[in-house]
This record gives structure tokens, C-alpha cells and sequence, in this order.
């Protein structure tokens, strides 16, 4: 495997020079952030990522994401448009070296929590999720942490309007259109797409979601059956759902060759109504068995990238939600841990 860490750019208060302090840091995972949705990304924006992150000895070969414009999901007469931008960006992604691209296709919003400063038993903090939380929530009056708030209010409600017309297959067949004519472009680029699940995985505000469990990716991988079509094995975002088997996971797609990136962190679950907090990374911390994940990833031969994903707060820190430096530090070696004893048991 491949360690990576998530790195925002100039603007990340983490210098590159801590993350190379990380035990067998091999590069960053980043992306071009000053451009909008649905334009090319200048080659010298690239170039300058790399640069840096080469001159503290990084690699950059992942990024995540490249953003699908809401046209795409919602299949509207522009979309070939976009689509065009969007392989001009594959292309110039790879002219750089960068072999993996993670990206989304949930409608209007990303990640979703209730609140970005749970406080936990020892003291630290971390996003959570509540139901009953979530239940307060007035969808006219969307100012939820973590959310894309680059919508004024009027572009946001036309916005969730436009999708009141697409259903959970119309979304789909939208997905494969997009990946028809992204994953030719990545055959002969070198690249692999790897789609980010649904986090958390089922429908918010009745907006379709549809990456959010097995069924869901075996119907996608039927549909497009390259292996440049792959996955961001997040476990923490499908983790949330307590009918995901993880392991299982970790099992069939590296087999499939379909994992191209994983996201290890934990989440703990909480009552009976799918809300969790994000817990430290160590299985016993959460719910999910971060040992077992990662054997059958190591023990189906996964030869990709890997990164520590949303780290608690702590030691004091006040960092950006899930993106502080100590506890994703602390999870990368951990994760070296579990990775070292695997490959020393399986790897030939
Ligand atoms: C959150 C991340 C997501 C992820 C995108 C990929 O911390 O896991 O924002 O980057 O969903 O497109």
C-alpha cells in the first residue's frame, strides 16, 4: 500500500514538511481548489501542487476530488459540456503523474454531521451524526456544518426543486452516462476513478443517493465493466451503515480489482436510530473491526493508496473539522501497524 495524507493546498495550516515526519509517508492528496465547478484546472496550478509536495519529498498521485457539476447529475442538456471539462481535467491530472482520481456523485451535498464538535468520553472531539438532531433540521432553512454553503439561499432551494425530478435510477443511468465517456479517457491516460460512497449512506432531505451499499456498486461495476470504474473504500462513510459489511467489502471489490483508495477511520454507533460519532481510529474505539478490514484488503492482494481520514481533535488542537494533524497522524501509524503485520503474514 500507499500512504497518503490529505493536504488542502497552500492554504492548509499543516505544513508538508509534518506530514513527511509521518513514518512511510509516500505523497499528499490534493486538488486544484480555487477553480469553479465545471472549468479546466490551469496545468500550472497543477504543476505548483506537485512541485511542492516533490520538494518536501511527496509524491502527488491522488487527487480528490475533481467535483461532477450538478448539470452532470441531473443529465441536463449541458452535461456533454461538462463532461468534455471534466476529461480535459483527467488528462492534465495525468500529465502530472497522478494515477487515481476520488470523486463523488451524491446530489447538492457532501458529507453531512450534526455536529462538528461532538465532545467524546476522553475528552477530545469529533463529528457526529444524531438523528434526532437531524430532526430539528428545517430543510427550507438549510445552515448545516459541513455542507456546501457556496449556494445563496434561492440557488440552493431551485436546486433541491431540479431534483424532486430525479429519481434514484434516473440519477443512476445519469452516473453511467458520465462514466461512458470519463473511463475511456482514463483506459487511455492511465488513471483510475475511484467513486466516494454516500457518507452517510442514505437518502438526506429525499435527495437520491445511490452509492451507499453492495447492491449499489454491483449494480455500478455491472454497468461499466472496466476496473478504471472503481471505488474509495471509505469505511467510515459506509461504516455508518450498520448493514454494511466492511470486511466483506474489503474482501469481494479488492478481488474484483476495483479498490483503488481507502479511507480508513472508525465510527461508533450510538442507540438505534443510525447516529454515530467518529471515534479514534483503533477498532475498539468504534464499531467497525479496522484489523480485519485491513487483512482481507492486504490478504486479496490491495496494492493501492491509502489515507487516514477525519481525525478527532486533540492534544489541544482546534483543527479544520476531521482534518487536524495529530490524530491523523496518530491513525496513519496505526495503520502502518496493521498494514506491516498483514503484508509480513500474506504478502509474497
Ligand atoms: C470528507 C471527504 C469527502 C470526499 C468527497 C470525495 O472528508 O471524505 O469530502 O472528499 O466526497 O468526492
Amino acid at each position: 500500500m500507499k500512504l497518503t495524507f490529505r493536504w488542502f493546498g497552500k492554504k492548509d495550516s499543516i505544513p508538508l514538511q509534518y506530514i513527511r515526519e509521518i513514518p512511510n509517508m509516500s505523497g499528499v492528496v490534493s486538488a486544484v481548489y480555487d477553480v469553479p465547478v465545471g472549468e479546466v484546472w490551469p496545468i500550472e496550478s497543477l504543476k505548483e501542487l506537485k512541485e511542492l509536495a516533490n520538494n518536501s519529498g511527496l509524491e502527488f498521485e491522488v487527487v480528490e476530488s475533481i467535483p461532477v457539476s450538478e448539470d452532470i447529475k441531473l443529465g441536463k442538456p449541458n452535461r456533454d459540456h461538462l463532461i468534455d471539462v471534466y476529461c480535459e481535467n483527467i488528462r492534465r491530472v495525468a500529465s502530472i503523474g497522478v494515477k487515481c482520481i476520488c470523486y463523488n456523485f451524491m446530489p447538492v451535498f457532501d458529507w453531512l454531521r450534526t455536529n462538528m464538535k461532538h465532545v467524546n468520553e476522553d475528552g477530545s472531539n469529533s463529528l457526529s451524526y444524531s438523528y434526532e438532531e437531524f430532526l430539528q433540521v428545517d430543510p427550507n432553512n438549510l445552515h448545516l456544518p459541513g455542507w456546501d454553503e457556496s449556494y445563496s439561499k434561492d440557488e440552493l432551494q431551485n436546486l433541491l426543486k431540479e431534483y424532486k425530478k430525479i429519481s434514484h435510477d434516473k440519477l443512476f443511468q445519469n452516473l453511467v452516462y458520465f462514466l461512458n465517456k470519463v473511463i475511456p479517457v482514463c483506459e487511455e491516460c492511465n488513471v483510475n476513478m475511484a467513486i466516494h460512497p454516500d457518507d452517510p449512506p442514505w437518502d438526506v432531505f429525499n435527495l437520491p443517493r445511490i452509492i451507499s451499499n453492495q447492491k449499489d456498486l454491483d449494480k455500478l461495476f455491472k454497468a461499466v465493466p472496466s476496473t478504471r470504474n472503481g471505488l474509495t473504500l471509505c469505511t467510515g462513510s459506509f461504516g455508518a451503515g450498520r448493514e454494511n459489511d466492511l470486511i466483506k467489502f474489503a474482501r469481494k471489490y479488492t478481488k474484483q480489482g476495483r479498490v483503488h483508495f481507502v479511507h480508513l477511520r472508525n465510527v461508533k454507533w450510538v442507540g438505534e436510530n443510525n447516529s454515530f460519532y467518529e471515534s479514534g481510529h483503533y477498532s475498539n474505539c468504534g464499531s467497525l473491526d479496522m484489523a480485519r478490514i485491513v487483512e482481507e484488503l492486504v490478504k486479496n492482494g490491495f496494492n493501492g493508496y491509502v489515507r487516514p481520514d477525519h481525525g478527532r481533535n486533540i492534544f489541544g488542537e482546534d483543527g479544520k473539522p476531521g482534518y487536524g494533524l495529530y490524530d491523523r497522524a496518530l491513525g496513519a501509524t496505526y495503520i502502518n501497524g496493521l498494514f506491516e503485520a498483514y503484508e509480513k503474514i500474506y504478502k509474497k
